[in-house]
């Protein structure tokens, strides 16, 4: 069997101070470096001289580190990444900034990884290359000479074709993408935006078998969704601190029906137009406060950029006016957490709603959705509003699919949802815990790396 390296900005392998791997990704990936006797290549978040790479074994799996100086993290990380490119691919054409500097330290960070990564990969090793912080590491890492099957996974959405344009660079960017073997796309749908480009404006031709071919080059590009560590999920849900959570947040809602978001704190996610959506219900149903209490929680991210900073001063106002305009001296509408809360903990809120409200306004995928799903209760599950933008529509289809955009639409499904007898909650529900089930994070894994697997080793260039 081939190694599998995989390489993304940060790397979250289990370590001896955080002995469990965080998140499903790092379920996934760590199961597979495990098997596979891989490494995981990765930013180590501290900023600092760039050294050598920190090589640490733990449990099975090994991680690669490196610092980075702050020039590089100002302009790569804060800038490129997450001003530049996550805004545009998130349709927020607004608040994208086109800094060249910007761009100077992405292909420059994207280098020193090329550099620092491939004297340690083997011919036969398997590359699996993350995100859209690093887009040109798989053609860097073939200027170095790589002949290995390399693979990328784009977590977030493809822009259309005339909001990509928008970036100065973008011809270069895409072409990039050819020097990978397999390009994975989070749905059909991005996957499609990602022909319309390469035929707009690349003047390429897509084939059978998911096969695409600019000039000389033909790769494979795939939809291949995400999903969750589902069975550590499902059991998460009755684990004893789950109970509890539940128990607790039955209580002090006194027979109401509660509402959550979980989300973190980015513009992405529809916090705002949420809270609207949430306080049209609140004033166009007089009845609403003996109904209803809503809890959200958002941890903070990204705090050293501007559009992070000024989305959370907006939601706090919009918090604020919803419960000054609303509150009882017993009640309180809306419940808003501004830190993260333990995953055991998450799964015993999500339990005990009614109405789980994932609203993005653009989302790869979104795995609150399918958290959500996975933790209700077969014989009394709650109800999936869930944003038609979001990547996780296309699988969780029977949920209640709206518009975040338009806060009628969104009073309406609420009081669809608690309106929903228990048996069109069952039938919505089941089909939707079985795909989240089957196709989970591991199935996904899996299903990336056989393709990868299977493509031929790159031909050496004439
Ligand atoms: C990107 C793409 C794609 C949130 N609050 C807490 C907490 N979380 C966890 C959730 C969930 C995760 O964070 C968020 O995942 P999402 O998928 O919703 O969103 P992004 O972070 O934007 O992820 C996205 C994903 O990559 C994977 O490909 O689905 O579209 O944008 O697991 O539960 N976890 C804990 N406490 C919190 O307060 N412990």
């Amino acid at each position: 069997m081939s190694r599998l390296i995989v390489i993304s900005n940060r790397v979250s392998a289990p370590t001896a101070e955080q002995p469990t791997a965080q998140g499903g990704l790092a379920v996934a990936l760590t199961a597979a470096l495990r098997e596979a006797d891989g490494i995981w290549f990765g930013w180590s978040g501290a900023t600092g001289e760039t050294g050598e790479l920190a090589f640490k074994t733990y449990d099975g799996v090994t991680s690669a580190t490196i610092d980075l100086p702050e020039q590089d993290v100002e302009e790569y990380y804060d800038g490129y990444a997450n001003r530049t490119l996550w805004p545009l691919f998130h349709y927020r054409l607004g608040l994208t900034e086109f800094e060249r500097d910007f761009q100077g330290g992405y292909e420059r960070v994207n280098r020193l990884f090329a550099d620092v990564i491939s004297p340690h990969v083997e011919p036969d090793d398997l590359v699996w290359v993350h995100d859209y912080h690093m887009i040109p590491l798989g053609w860097l890492l073939r200027q170095q000479g790589l002949r290995n099957r390399l693979g990328f996974f784009l977590h977030i959405p493809w822009p259309p074709t005339r909001l990509l344009t928008a970036l100065p660079e973008h011809r270069r960017l895409v072409e990039a993408l050819f020097a990978y073997d397999v390009v994975g796309f989070q749905t059909a749908e991005w996957l499609e935006t990602f022909h319309d480009y390469v035929v707009r404006e690349m003047g390429g031709s897509i084939g059978p078998d998911d096969l695409i071919t600019v000039g000389g080059r033909t790769i494979r590009a795939i939809a291949c969704p995400i999903g969750i560590d589902a069975k550590e999920f499902i059991a998460s849900a009755t684990s004893a601190e789950a109970t509890r959570t539940h128990d607790r947040m039955v209580d002090s809602i006194d027979g109401r029906r509660l509402i959550v978001g979980v989300d973190r704190l980015d513009y992405s996610k529809g916090l705002e137009e949420r809270f609207n959506g949430y306080e049209r219900f609140l004033e166009t149903r007089p009845d609403a406060r003996a109904r209803v209490s809503m809890l959200q929680v958002a941890p903070p991210s990204r705090a050293s950029v501007q559009s992070y900073v000024d989305i959370r001063a907006a939601l706090d106002a919009a918090s604020g006016r919803i419960n000054g305009a609303h509150a009882e001296i017993d009640w309180v509408p809306l419940r808003y957490v501004n830190r993260g809360l333990p995953r055991s903990v998450l799964a015993g809120v999500y339990r005990a709603a009614k109405i789980g409200l994932v609203t993005p306004l653009r989302d790869g995928m979104n795995l609150v959705a399918k958290e959500f799903v996975a933790a209700q209760d077969p014989e009394d599950p709650g109800v999936l509003i869930l944003s038609r933008f979001a990547g996780a529509a296309a699988q969780l289809d029977r949920a209640l699919l709206i518009n975040p955009y338009s806060p009628d639409e969104m009073a309406d499904a609420i009081e669809q949802a608690l309106a929903m007898p228990r048996e069109e909650r069952i039938t919505r529900w089941q089909p939707m815990f079985e795909n989240v089930r089957g196709e989970d994070v591991i199935w996904w894994r899996k299903r990336f790396t056989d393709v990868l697997a299977a493509v031929a080793l790159h031909e050496p260039a004439a």
